[in-house]
């Protein structure tokens, strides 16, 4: 295998960053790309070199004849896709190899399998792992999808074959409803993903999102990093996403990393890969999708097992083995991390944009800052809202929520709003403390959360108006002793 010693990062933002320092750790030079509005990015800067992608800022990204060109012109013998983008393209994974580029990522026909959620499903249950009760071929009208959904039993859910985030995904509680929310999931599928065969499985009510983070190399070295809660989010946006899981049985626990990684095994899997699961309260492990890229929240997994994912990925791709044995990883304490979203949380979680003014960040024992934003820098509305991710981490689950609390009361970014309130709001509340939660709490706790925030307001305002009184009343008394 040719050894890689230069890298395009076919990325933006903290990631592209993320991927920078692992290439210079590793002695490999980084090249970065920049879309016409990302000049100023902090990734551009850092890399040993950096190329514009003129025209549309969200095709840059994307243009995957125009990043190979580039890779091969600058002398690249490797690209990192990142996640997002182009990162889950198994004809841009295909091209890489092709054109002579070394595609830092799994094989392409595994990203093409674990892109068709059903597909997934029929191949995973093939090889013994736990699936829902569903159909596995896509669903051709609505009057047999309503026949099946009856014999499965509602509540079932609509999801998009080739969908994700959420999208062309409709839990339909009774039979009356099915119709209408089989159309509204196989139009938001057509209009999203331009495919809009759709499949129905049981729906679990209130389930934890678990995921396990597997790592293979070329030679059938198949290994797990252990799991992740990703349970808490906002319309399948991740908000905070946690290891290990703080209320998992231990039981639970060895199962779903075995299923995992025995199913990965079985398939040859190759690079890093998250395996997701639904649990729900009986600790009933179910596999729902699979995702062949690295992801956000690779960080609280580095930070337990003190394995740099990225760097294995780069090895990995250039025909290394891994250098550790599964027995040899071990879990030690608990990391949680903190999305911050230029966003409103007082208002529907809008987008925020404009320059960052004042950009003071935790530091300390236990705290890590993975983000592509400092003072001075615009946030562009061309690309998500992410602006950074807080990674603390401790020995035990409280140690640790207290240390976000700590890291997120240091943390200010002004000239744009962010949710880091909502976050302060989180780590202080009784039932994340108790690891009381599933995919339903931040909507159930958003109300609190809201009124709590109304009520802080409405003091604030109450103070004011106090002061503004009490300055009156002695200007009055001031003005009368005058005269
Ligand atoms: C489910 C589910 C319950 N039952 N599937 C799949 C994609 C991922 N982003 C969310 N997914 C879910 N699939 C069955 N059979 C619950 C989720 C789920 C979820 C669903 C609706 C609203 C928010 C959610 C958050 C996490 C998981």
């Amino acid at each position: 295998m040719k050894k890689i010693s230069k890298v395009l990062v076919a990325n933006r933002g903290e990631i592209a960053l993320r991927i920078i320092r692992a290439c210079k750790e590793l002695g490999i030079k980084s090249v970065a790309i920049f879309s016409e509005v990302d000049i100023e990015g902090i990734w551009v800067k850092k890399a040993d070199e950096c190329y514009p992608i003129t025209g549309d800022p969200l095709q840059a990204y994307l243009n995957y004849e125009r990043i190979i060109s580039l890779a091969i012109k600058a002398g690249c013998d490797a690209i990192h896709p990142g996640y997002g983008f182009l990162s889950e393209n198994a004809e841009f994974a295909e091209a890489c190899g092709k054109n002579g580029v070394i595609f830092i990522g799994p094989k392409p026909e595994h990203i093409a399998l674990f892109g068709d959620k059903m597909a997934s499903k029929v191949a995973m249950k093939k090889i013994g792992v736990p699936v829902l009760e569903g159909t596995d071929e896509p669903i051709l009208d609505k009057n047999e999808g309503a026949k099946i959904a009856k014999e499965i039993g509602f509540p079932v859910i609509i999801k998009a074959a080739f969908g994700g985030g959420g999208r062309g995904m409709r839990i339909v509680k009774s039979a009356k409803a099915f119709d209408e929310m089989f159309d509204s999931a196989t139009n938001e599928a057509k209009k999203y993903f331009g495919k809009e065969e759709v499949f129905i499985e049981k729906y679990v009510e209130n389930p934890r999102h678990i995921e396990i983070q597997i790592i293979a190399d070329k030679y059938g070295n198949v290994l797990h990093l252990g799991e992740r809660d990703c349970s808490i989010q906002r319309r399948h946006q991740k908000v905070i996403e946690i290891a290990p899981s703080p209320l998992l049985k231990e039981q639970t626990r060895k199962e779903i990393c075995r299923v995992a990684t025995k199913a990965m095994f079985r398939l040859g899997y190759e690079s890093v890969g998250t395996v997701e699961f639904l649990v729900d309260e009986e600790e009933n492990i179910y596999f729902i999708e699979m995702n062949t890229r690295v992801q956000v929240e690779h960080p609280v997994t580095e930070i337990i097992t003190g394995v740099d994912i990225i760097q294995r990925m780069i090895e990995i791709a250039e025909g290394d083995k891994l250098k550790f044995l599964q027995e040899e990883i071990r879990f030690r304490g608990y990391a949680i991390e903190f999305r911050i979203n230029a966003e409103n949380p007082q208002n529907n979680f809008f987008p925020s944009t404009g320059t960052i003014t004042n950009y003071l960040t935790p530091g300390g024992p236990g705290v890590r800052l993975d983000s592509s934003a400092y003072s001075g820098y615009t946030i562009v509305p061309n690309y998500d809202s992410m602006v950074a991710k807080l990674i603390v981490w401790a020995l035990d689950w409280e140690g640790a929520v207290k240390k976000a609390s700590r890291a997120l009361d240091e943390f200010y970014i002004d000239g744009v709003i962010t949710n880091i309130t909502l976050h302060r709001e989180i780590v202080k509340d009784a039932d994340f403390m108790a690891g009381r939660f599933n995919t339903s709490y931040l909507d159930k706790k958003m109300e609190l959360f809201n009124l709590q925030a109304t009520r802080s307001i409405e003091k604030e305002e109450e103070k004011i108006s106090f002061i503004t009184n009490l300055i009156n009343k002695i200007k009055s008394h001031k003005l009368s002793v005058r005269h």
